[in-house]
């Protein structure tokens, strides 16, 4: 490894001074404004405070083509990060080039302003291919490409006003030139960054700590909390996680700072992204590891890149980006030493236990409460993670039953509720379909839109009561498919979510006829009557359908307790 130890010398922010930066606030408040989305929230933060260096806004149309085709900006400097600011046709019909527009965040604060130089439509399928190597849904960047970004970029320098306000783990946040100042303070003048977006284990600790020794720097745990990979373990618990390993470095030779990144899961242009961001927070050395950055398979079931991709192209660029490659070496766990190794280091192999937890199994053993061993992850981690993922049995979950009136929702949806209080561990809230039409849908009535707008709002009150550790049972008629699919996805996020069809026939309902409204019906008294004159769309794949015709009510909740255990949402008895 080389001597390389960094300029710790202030970089140049895009801020102006805190005098200037009140007058300028007053004055944008006239401006035509923007509203940032999250992830242009997380990009114009690193734009303002310089971990973006060299940019100096987002990006031209010239940069962005340069940067789009051969990862470099006009003037040649290397840039592999298309940094744009996406709006609306709209919007972007409405300036006029030259002006100045105010960008705001979500709450409308001003952060800082732009001088619309440039606007054009860019091909996104062009970006897609060439940033991020096919243009394929799958890829979660080229579906926010595709899906969420507007169709038109807007590129100009930018002024900062303010940082985006962060209220958690402030005292974990620094800039590029606050780390280097802290650097300099402490005499780092070798430091080799690790960036991750997952919780560390003990293999991390291991590789980061071997690292650190090899490269003979100091260690800086990065960890990126902007917006990382959909589905990752969310950054608040993250960050608890990695205070707790940060414990078990010798003391004074680690440090962390939490990066407001919003990753593209680019795999190799990523890497070089990356390495160019940390080089600005001061870093001399930056791990790159297997599939760095990786964004998981495509729509063929293939990984987007190749294992060691990033690698080359972050070694093919190392030394015109000044900052060096540390390759991750895979470790493992070798039971008869009880320690962690390099695999390649591993001359007898066929003598030795190499033990190995996969995500995919550590997801498991966290939903099913199983044992997570010490010579996988600290204890502390664990724990962390099992208050966030409690095992099945203790997460919130919704029952919706749907079926037709006096098919005998109710009265099942209340014997659950009951049997479900009597095993006690979770609140259980039932929203049947009369008692929300009293509460929450008082002012609905029975068209096609207001079945909607009742079903949603009973989908969303379920999504937050899942989410939140409780049983949600709503009992209302539903009868639309696709409404009730839309419930499924807003629960989803949360928990479990059974659909139960109470197949009871319309005949039978009608014979029944317990509330009188089928012969209202009849009569043309009541009109849009689910069967009689409205529509109902039969479930075809509900998680159970009960008969009522024939079976009591005790067995017709007793079948759902039974769907409810062998889906592990509550524990066999
Ligand atoms: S929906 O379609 O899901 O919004 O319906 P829901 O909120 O479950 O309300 C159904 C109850 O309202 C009474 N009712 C009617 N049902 C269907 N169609 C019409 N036109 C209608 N008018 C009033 C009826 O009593 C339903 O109660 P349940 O408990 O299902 O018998």
């Amino acid at each position: 490894s080389s001597l390389m130890q960094s300029n710790l010398a202030p970089i140049p922010e895009l801020f102006v001074s805190y005098d200037s930066a009140q007058k300028l606030k007053v004055e944008a408040a006239e401006l035509t404004s923007w509203d940032l989305s999250p992830r242009q929230i997380c990009d114009l933060e690193l734009l303002m405070n310089g971990g973006f260096n060299p940019l100096k806004g987002f990006l031209s149309e010239e940069d962005y083509n340069g940067v789009v085709e051969n990862m470099r900006l006009a003037d040649g400097t290397l840039w592999p990060m298309p940094i744009t600011l996406d709006v609306s046709e709209k919007f972007a019909e409405s300036l006029e080039l030259g002006q100045d527009i105010a960008l705001r965040d979500q709450e409308g604060v001003i952060l800082g302003t732009m001088t619309v130089t440039d606007r054009w439509t860019p091909d996104k399928s062009n970006e897609a291919e060439k940033v991020f190597g096919a243009d394929d849904q799958a890829h979660p960047a080229v579906n926010y490409l595709h899906n969420t970004a507007g169709k038109v970029y807007l590129g100009g320098p930018v002024t900062g006003i303010q940082q985006p306000v962060h209220y958690d783990f402030r005292a974990r946040r620094d800039t590029p030139n606050e780390l280097r100042a802290y650097f300099r303070k402490l005499g780092w003048r070798r430091v080799v960054a690790f960036q991750t977006r997952n919780p560390l284990h003990r293999a991390h600790q291991e590789l980061t700590f071997r690292a650190a020794k090899e490269a003979q720097a100091n260690l800086l745990i990065h960890p990126v909390v902007g917006m990382t990979k959909p589905g990752d373990v969310d950054h608040f618990t993250r960050v608890r996680c990695y205070e707790a390993v940060l414990d078990k470095y010798p003391g004074s030779t680690t440090s962390m700072s939490l990066l407001p990144l919003a990753m593209r899961m680019a795999g190799p242009r990523e890497a070089v992204w990356h390495g160019l961001i940390r080089k600005n927070y001061g870093c001399t050395h930056f791990i790159v590891g297997r599939d760095h950055a990786g964004p998981g398979a495509n729509s063929q079931g293939e990984d987007f890149y190749g294992p060691y991709d990033a690698q080359e192209l972050f070694k093919q660029h190392e030394a015109e980006m000044g900052i060096e490659m540390v390759p991750f070496k895979h470790m493992v766990f070798v039971q008869e030493r009880a320690q962690y190794e390099p695999s390649d280091e591993i001359l007898d192999k066929d003598d030795v236990t190499i033990l190995n937890i996969s995500g995919t199994e550590l997801r498991r053993r966290l939903a099913e409460g199983l044992e997570i061993p010490e010579w996988f992850s600290f204890p502390e981690v664990v724990a962390e993670l099992r208050k966030t993922r409690p095992p099945r049995s203790q997460q919130g979950f919704t029952v919706f039953f749907t079926g037709f009136s006096g098919s005998g929702k109710s009265t099942i949806a209340n014997a659950l509720m009951v049997k479900l209080m009597e095993m006690g561990g979770r609140p259980v809230t039932l929203l049947d379909g009369d008692i929300v039409r009293k509460n929450l849908s008082s002012e609905l009535g029975f068209s096609k839109e207001h079945r909607d707008l009742n079903i949603r709002r009973i989908g969303y009150v379920a999504s937050e009561i899942t989410k939140n550790g409780g049983i949600a049972i709503c009992a209302p008629i539903a009868p639309y498919a696709a409404t009730r699919r839309a419930v499924r996805e807003d629960v989803e996020q949360f928990g479990a979510f059974l659909e139960i069809h109470v197949a009871t026939s319309i005949e039978e309902c009608e014979r029944r006829d317990r509330k009188g409204l089928y012969k209202l019906a009849r009569e043309g008294k009541i009109k849009e009557f689910t069967g009689i004159s409205d529509p109902y769309d039969v479930p075809e794949n509900p998680e159970l359908r009960v008969e009522t015709e024939g079976t009591d009510v005790d067995n017709c909740a007793h079948q759902v307790i039974l769907k409810l255990e062998s889906m592990g949402l509550i524990a066999a008895h």
